[in-house]
């Protein structure tokens, strides 16, 4: 388990390096070029500013999340050809200075979507929160005219250049199901994976999240049937996965045990959280503690200490607590908290591997 930690960068969040740097056990920062449109080709000069900030305070940075994807590709329109190629450059671009994994994701017009960020919990904290009727009642022009008339209404993948265009973007979908977007995806990668293959790194796709369709639009990577789809697309090696507990594992029928152990080998970067769901849907992020949520954590952690994983792994959002102002999900003390569970129970897995070890060479 190679732990990481997410950071928004120098001025765009409230988190240090100092501050992480105090949290035992991480060894890399997973990071992206935030402030840069979607679609635009990260230049070397930027990559490398970042990347020697990084490792000068003592970090690796070999992950990149996320290398956001132009939603004319999701789209495929004819806009795509030219974005596709801004994306191989990043890539090539990004290889030069060491990066091994970019996370993206392909969910149209939205990133991960809540319904509140600050949701109160019974201890005092506030966590991001999803009210399925909420989402399921919204009308899609009512969505529509909200995020046009509310400019501080703010999700991720909201980039205020593409809410500008919401009505448009959806006009477009309306002509992409299931099936087109998965057309475009393999479109996508069929151009991308030798790339990244010759230069060494590995695309690691996230799941939808929520893991399905939501205001009317499609989502493919939603469990163990999408990933049997992926792998069919292309063996690449660099068709990968980023293994995410909470994404996932927010729909039950997802068993996410099960999911580390078919798929944790071709995940080379995991997200791991929990979250808390109600029978009529809803869910809400808690802290990582196994009893805390409906995931099985601690059983995710011992079957990739099984596996021996080597890949990336990252503690996902966290709660705000201890009156952090934070970005909503990204603070700095519940994700240190999660961490140091992540660490609690590796070290308990490998004593107790250790122990029958010892046992087995005394028999
Ligand atoms: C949710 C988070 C997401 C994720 C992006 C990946 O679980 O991990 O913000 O980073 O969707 O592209
Ligand atoms: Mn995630």
């Amino acid at each position: 388990m190679n732990i990481t930690f997410r950071w928004y960068g120098r001025g765009n969040d409230t988190v240090t390096l100092d501050h992480v740097k105090q949290i035992p056990g991480v060894k890399g920062i997973v990071w992206a070029l935030h402030e840069k449109p979607v679609g635009a080709v990260w230049e070397k000069e930027e990559i490398k500013a970042e990347v020697e900030y990084i490792q000068s305070n003592g970090f690796h940075a070999e992950v990149v999340e996320s290398v956001n994807v132009h939603e004319a590709i999701k789209l495929g329109n004819e806009e795509r050809g030219h974005y596709i190629e801004n994306y191989k450059q990043t890539i090539r671009n990004l290889s030069e200075f060491g990066v091994k994994v970019i996370c993206y994701n392909f969910m149209p017009v939205f990133d991960w979507t809540r319904t509140d960020m600050f949701h109160p919990l019974e201890d005092g904290s506030t966590a991001l929160f999803f009210e399925k009727a909420k989402v399921e009642n919204l009308d899609p022009q009512e969505l529509i005219r909200t995020v046009a008339e509310a400019s501080d209404l703010t999700l991720p993948g909201w980039e205020p250049e593409k809410m500008a265009r919401i009505k448009e973007l959806f006009e477009a979908y309306k002509e992409v199901d299931e099936e087109k977007l998965w057309a475009n995806l393999q479109v996508f990668l069929d151009e991308i994976l030798p790339v990244a293959e010759a230069c060494g790194i590995k695309m690691a796709i996230h799941p939808d999240d929520p893991p399905w369709p939501i205001f009317g639009l499609p989502r493919i990577i939603t469990g163990e049937k999408s990933y049997e789809k992926l792998r069919a697309i292309s063996d690449s090696p660099s068709n990968s996965i980023t293994m995410c507990t909470g994404s996932m594992g927010a729909n039950p029928a997802n068993d996410m045990v099960e999911i580390a152990r078919k798929y944790a080998g071709s995940a080379p970067f995991s997200h791991i959280r929990n979250v808390k769901i109600h029978d009529n849907g809803d869910f809400v992020e808690t802290s990582h503690l196994t009893q805390d949520g409906s995931i099985n954590i601690k059983g995710v952690v011992e079957e990739l200490h099984k596996q021996q994983y080597e890949g990336y792994v990252r503690p996902d959002h966290g709660r705000h607590i201890w009156g952090e102002q934070c970005r909503p999900g990204y603070g700095l003390y519940d994700r240190a908290l999660g961490i140091m569970y992540l660490n609690g129970l590796w070290d308990a897995y490998q004593s107790i591997a250790k122990k029958e070890l010892a046992y087995d060479s005394r028999a």
